[in-house]
């Protein structure tokens, strides 16, 4: 679909939703010292200067050759690159590392709150503070919340959903008890059985349901940290509760058969740190963990499944908003908005002065009608 042309005049726009970003690029070991430094500024609550990194790490995927000492003044003239970010690069292009990371790397601090979010439900602010009482390892935190060998699949097993009642959410203790599980990478193989599970359950509650696999697996990944599935049926109305009823339908008869083991969010259930979208009621989703059935061949371990339904008019809308990458995602609503006048979330478009809707028919659509041209998924790693 698209040249090496096409790649090499691209790398220099502004806004991710333009460039060819790949998999991997030919900076990559680059790209991995400045994401430490991003990382490091995310876990210290710095979101700023972590959104200024994650920014550079973006035009450096998309840059198309291998950076030097002669090339490195083009680098410079990228947007978002900065002076001290060049030095940086210098540096790394000089002595193969940056010296910021390895004196990151030299203290347990880094380690220790990198570790602690692995564990579902503990993001960075948690993390500092678990630190700050003087834990440093899995270990320690397993002493702190009282989960062991022992305990572990049974803490698991604990969270009950009652679909009646406000889901609980997904407690430290039970993000710890399935922590190997949900740390470990998920296979091509294994995302498309899960779909395939998934949508044969569907069948038998709706017929002639589509769905597309999205996210990481959709650019590409050879092995995905979850499953996100975009679901629609020709005959769902937005507005009404009918995406809404298929969606908690869905991940009832999930849970009943044992599949779902945990519901963190599903719609129509009052939840704390709801994302309100501008479009209304055209699109539902449950954030889950989800369990194939062990067979002869293996025993399967816990995965967080994301099951998005969307009303048949805003479907393409939300493939797009939901194959990432996240960065490829906000310049796209910042593109929308500055450039286009448009509105642009998962849930829809919208011309911004009038609120008119659009309804695209294809992905294709989508791009122009925000003025883009079309870009492969594998090359929207941005
Ligand atoms: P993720 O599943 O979080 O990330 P990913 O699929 O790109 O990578 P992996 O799972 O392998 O780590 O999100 C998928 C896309 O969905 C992401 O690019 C942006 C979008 N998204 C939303 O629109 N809303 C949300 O609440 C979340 C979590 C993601
Ligand atoms: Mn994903
Ligand atoms: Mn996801
Ligand atoms: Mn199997």
């Amino acid at each position: 679909y698209h040249s090496e042309k096409d790649t090499q005049i691209r790398y220099h726009h502004r806004y991710a939703c333009m460039r060819h970003s790949p998999l991997i690029c030919p900076n990559q070991g680059l790209v991995e010292k400045l994401a430490i430094l991003r990382r490091h500024r995310e876990i210290e609550g710095f979101d700023m200067q972590s959104l200024s990194y994650e920014r550079v790490i973006s035009v450096l995927k998309a840059f198309p050759y291998h950076i030097t000492l002669d090339n490195i003044h083009e680098v410079s003239e990228l947007p978002h690159i900065g002076s001290k970010i060049c030095s940086k690069i210098q540096e790394f292009i000089q002595h193969g590392d940056i010296s910021e990371c390895k004196s990151i790397l030299s203290g347990t601090r880094y380690h220790s709150l990198v570790e602690f979010t692995t564990v579902y439900g503990i993001g960075p602010a948690t993390a500092r503070n678990l630190y700050s009482l003087g834990l440093r390892t899995i270990k320690d935190l397993e002493n702190h919340y009282k989960v062991s060998p022992q305990t572990r699949d049974d803490i698991a097993k604990s969270l009950n959903v009652n679909f009646t009642k406000r889901l609980p959410q997904l407690s430290i203790k039970v993000g710890l008890a399935l922590r190997e599980d949900l740390r470990s990478r998920i296979p091509r193989s294994e995302v498309e059985e899960i779909h395939g599970v998934v949508m044969n359950e569907l069948a038998n509650i709706r017929s002639g349901c589509v769905s597309t696999i999205t996210g990481g697996y959709r650019r590409g990944k050879d092995e995905s940290n979850d499953v996100d599935i975009v679901i629609s049926h020709k005959d769902l109305k937005s507005g009404g509760d009918q995406v809404k009823g298929l969606c908690a339908h869905l991940v009832k008869r999930l849970h009943d058969k044992g599949l779902v083991t945990h519901v963190m969010h599903l719609s129509g259930f009052r939840e704390p740190n709801a994302l309100r979208t501008t479009h209304g009621d055209s699109l539902e989703k449950a954030l889950t963990v989800f369990i194939l059935p062990d067979d002869k061949k293996q025993k399967h371990v816990h995965r967080r499944l994301d099951l998005i339904f969307a009303a048949p008019e805003v479907y393409w809308t939300a493939v797009v908003g939901w194959t990432g990458s996240k960065m490829f995602e906000r310049d796209l609503r910042l593109w929308a908005k500055q450039e286009r006048g448009m509105r642009f979330d998962s849930s829809g478009i919208s011309r911004r002065h009038d609120s008119k809707l659009y309804f695209p028919n294809s992905e294709q659509e989508v791009f122009e009608l925000l003025g883009l041209e079309w870009i492969h998924p594998t090359l929207r790693n941005a």
